[in-house]
């Protein structure tokens, strides 16, 4: 690689607030400095990972500074931390982000030009760090970085799983799972902390000692921290994500090693290895496994242990902790975080029991994030009692208190049946409960903790999601994110509410020219892409309907299947009817034992097959399921979307990302009234969204006719044409009854009411057509769903909850 010489580079460190940003030349050294002192490579002989690593501990050095600073400020100040416990942590790529949030992007193009390298390349080196299954862990990572630009003291708390979420590959059009190994290469954004280290008990029994219960464990593991910055925008603040590894805490055993027996000697250390190993990657329906309770009890305790060692190193008395700390627990995955924190209070500070379940109670914030029956999580009480004999004793304690003070009903209990239902658990030890949406957080009210809601009334709150714009507009859309600058300024990025300045450009012509051009360079971009991975040729003019998220009944892929059979039935009987070109985008996994998705993606992909093969529709619709959605192809999808595909069954999403993300990136949404749908219709304007179907309330009515199904089928010609034709195996032909279960279910046990809202949809896509046919019209309404998106930013959410759960103030002054 030959190096040219670098000009206009050395103009002095620019600041942005204050920020010192290092010049071309500057950061072009630290690059070459890292590849051969930190990689031990020649530059006339490094591989794009070397370049890549390099550019990476370069970046890493600037993220330094505003890290120490934020992380002094915090212990001069004594202010009040919060601490974010998840299961799930979906980061996907760094290098970018950070580059953009230190506004470093330019720089680090240029000086990487200097020595030959395309940054664009570098940066598609980089492995998505997948440790999350979907919405959840992504909240999770936006609201790390949300927090790191709003101002908060935060860490957030997980595990270093080895393998994150598996890869998906398409074999026969059939899902395949493969595991993911991000850490076969080092990771360069993490720093090991050996000394920040835990042991985690199992098993055993609880006994009595002078009075006091004593837990012995029958097994230990040590936990181990490696710790990521997460910087916010323009590097003024910045917060850690601290996952932990799994160890053995006993020496390895040499003496059986030297006799030969290796496996035994090797045993401990695969044991404690285990509890980080692999993701679950049961999104929505938990596992119910012993592995994930022991994983869900390894990063809490370690998560608490270490809370308490940092809250102890700065303040004395720890009745205090409320004032100093807040807890989140995402979802009831670390909700024996109440059990444990009691546990150390009382076991290992001598508290008293009163006293610990105030002092803990104060502490833990729970937020819900589904109203799935099957997707509660519920442990047996011999399976609690077992792994975690102690916390079986406290839970039962905390049950029995709980129905002296209130005199509730029997049906409250956290303990029933044998089982401990840990959200019922959560609420009980949580001074705060929140739902995330508006309408799910009164759902939450409604069902699935109606009781627990009626003896404590001001505990349920509402904190409606949000996505980070760094990453899912200035990072993944520049072409819009430019737009957006030169015609309302840079503020957006900061404070998202700023679109709002962009709506009078919705009646200017010259301006929706310059949108549409925005938007279609994406389109261009997608379609090469495709192009060139999948080999499928699509027309950029088309209309883009993007439906990108885990593959779940109730988000209901197999209507949006359904709708595209159907049109693609009558595209074909009148080609020459004036159609809206389409292209349909499916993405999304499904967990590997889920029958039934699996069956569903299985179709689309026949379908495609089928569909894209036809000459006679191949002007007017195309179908495209790239194989393994993750973070990053997300963040080339959306940029990319004109319509946006939300279209759960109401009642069922308890709020969505991906529809915010899309909403933003001015794609018009076609969607139900759920989750955050129903907000962003409300913000965006009802004439600025495309409704159909049932309402929660008309859902719960449909379903008590037992015939729901078969009578919107009977009453649809277009739906009776689509099962026939998969019965048919029109797209099977190889297998004519692969789907004759899939479509007998949809006759007979139709759960998610696929079959109800058809019709309805199918008259809210052709409503999509004919707006898509007149393009100012879309355009204008497109940029009206950019300029009055801004509620969606999870600075907003942050703040929320900073207002609301945690009373903590922003450490930032402005
Ligand atoms: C959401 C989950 C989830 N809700 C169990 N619940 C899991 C439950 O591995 N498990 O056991 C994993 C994930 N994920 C999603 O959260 C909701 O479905 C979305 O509607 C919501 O937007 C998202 C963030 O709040």
């Amino acid at each position: 690689m030959t190096a040219s010489p670098v000009t206009a580079s050395s103009a002095p460190a620019s600041s942005v607030s204050g920020l010192a940003r290092p010049t071309v030349d500057a950061l072009r050294a630290k690059i070459l400095h890292h590849l051969e002192y930190t990689l031990a490579k020649d530059a006339g002989h490094s591989s794009r990972y070397d370049w890549r690593m390099a550019t990476s501990f370069a970046i890493r050095d600037e993220m330094l500074k505003p890290w120490f600073a934020a992380t002094r400020q915090t212990y001069d100040t004594g202010a009040k931390r919060v601490y974010y416990l998840s299961m799930e942590f979906l980061i996907g790529r760094l290098l970018e982000d950070a580059m953009i949030n230190l506004g470093l992007h330019e720089t680090i193009a240029a000086a990487l030009a200097a020595e030959g390298q395309t940054l664009s390349d570098i940066i598609e080196d980089e492995p998505d760090a997948a440790l999350g299954n979907g919405g959840l862990g992504r909240l999770a990572a936006c609201f790390l970085e949300s927090m790191a630009t709003v101002g908060v003291p935060a860490h957030g708390y997980g595990i270093r799983y080895e393998h994150g979420l598996f890869r998906q590959r398409f074999e026969g059009g059939q899902q395949v799972e493969t595991p993911e190994d991000w850490l076969s290469q080092p990771h360069p954004w993490e720093f090991a902390r050996p000394e920040a280290a835990y042991i985690v008990g199992f098993k055993g029994h609880s006994e009595l000692r002078r009075g006091k219960s004593v837990w012995v464990p029958g097994e230990t593991v040590k936990a181990s921290a490696y710790d990521t910055p997460v910087v916010g925008w323009q590097g003024k603040w910045a917060s850690t994500l601290r996952l932990w590894a799994g160890l053995p805490t006993t020496q390895f055993d040499l003496e059986r090693f030297n006799n030969g027996d290796y496996t035994a000697a090797a045993a401990p250390e695969a044991l404690a290895r285990t509890l980080s190993r692999v993701l679950y990657p049961d999104d929505t329906t938990p596992a119910g496994k012993e592995l994930r309770l022991k994983q869900e009890y390894f990063m809490t305790s370690a998560a608490l242990q270490d809370i308490l060692r940092r809250y102890q190193s700065q303040f004395s008395t720890l009745a205090d902790l409320p004032k100093h700390v807040a807890i989140q627990l995402n979802d009831t995955h670390p909700a024996i975080a109440g059990p444990e924190l009691m546990r150390l209070l009382m076991d290992q500070h001598d508290m008293g029991w009163d006293e610990a379940q105030t002092v803990a109670r104060a502490t833990l914030g729970y937020t819900n994030h589904t109203l799935l029956p099957e997707a509660l999580e519920r442990w047996s009480t011999y399976l609690m009692g077992s792994v975690l004999p102690r916390h079986m004793e406290i839970i039962q304690r905390i049950d029995e208190d709980h129905a002296k003070a209130h005199k509730r009903p029997p049906s409250v209990g956290i303990v029933q049946h044998n089982e401990v239902k840990m959200g019922d658990l959560a609420f009980i030890m949580s001074h705060k409960v929140n739902g995330v949406s508006a309408l799910h957080s009164e759902l939450v009210k409604e069902t699935v903790f109606h009781d627990l809601h009626k003896l404590h009334p001001d505990r349920i709150t509402n904190e409606t999601n949000g996505v980070t714009p760094r990453r899912w507009m200035r990072l993944s859309n520049p072409a819009l994110s430019t737009l957006l600058d030169e015609t309302i300024g840079e503020g957006w990025t900061r404070d998202l509410d700023h679109l709002k300045t962009l709506e009078p450009f919705a009646q200017d012509a010259a301006f929706r020219e310059k949108f549409a051009a925005a938007k279609r360079a994406n389109k261009v971009a997608l379609a090469g892409w495709v192009q060139d991975t999948m080999g499928i040729d699509i027309n950029p003019d088309a209309m883009f309907d993007i439906q990108i998220k885990r593959l779940h009944e109730y988000k209901r892929q197999l209507l949006n299947c359904f709708e595209t059979i159907a049109l693609w039935h009558n595209m074909r009987q009148t080609p020459d009817a004036g159609w809206t070109p389409r292209v349909k985008f499916f993405g999304g996994k499904s967990a590997p034992g889920y029958f039934v998705a699996k069956e569903i993606i299985h179709l689309i992909n026949d379908v495609a097959r089928t569909i894209n093969a036809d000459p006679v529709t191949g002007h007017l619709l195309k179908v495209v399921y790239p194989p393994n959605y993750n973070v990053s192809m997300a963040q080339r999808l959306i940029p990319a979307a004109d319509l946006s595909e939300q279209i759960s069954t109401a009642g069922k999403e308890a709020s969505g990302t991906g529809n915010m993300k899309l909403t933003l990136n001015g794609a018009l949404t076609i969607g139900t009234l759920d989750g955050a749908n129903v907000e962003i219709r409300d913000l965006v304007g009802a004439d600025n969204f495309f409704l159909f179907g049932l309402t929660a309330d008309g859902v719960e009515k449909r379903r008590k006719n037992i015939n729901h199904a078969r009578e919107a089928i009977e009453d649809s010609q277009n739906l009776r044409d689509v099962l026939q034709m998969i019965v048919e195996g029109r797209f099977s032909p190889e297998e004519p009854d692969r789907y004759h279960g899939l479509v007998d279910r949809a006759w007979h046990h139709d759960h998610y009411l696929v079959a109800a809202d058809f019709d309805s949809y199918w008259e809210a896509q052709r409503a999509a057509d004919a707006l898509y046919r007149t393009p100012q019209d879309w355009n204008r309404k497109a940029i009206l769903n950019v300029a009055r998106s801004g509620f969606f930013s999870s600075d907003r959410t942050i703040r929320g909850y900073m207002a609301d759960i945690w009373d903590v103030p922003s450490a930032l002054k402005d």
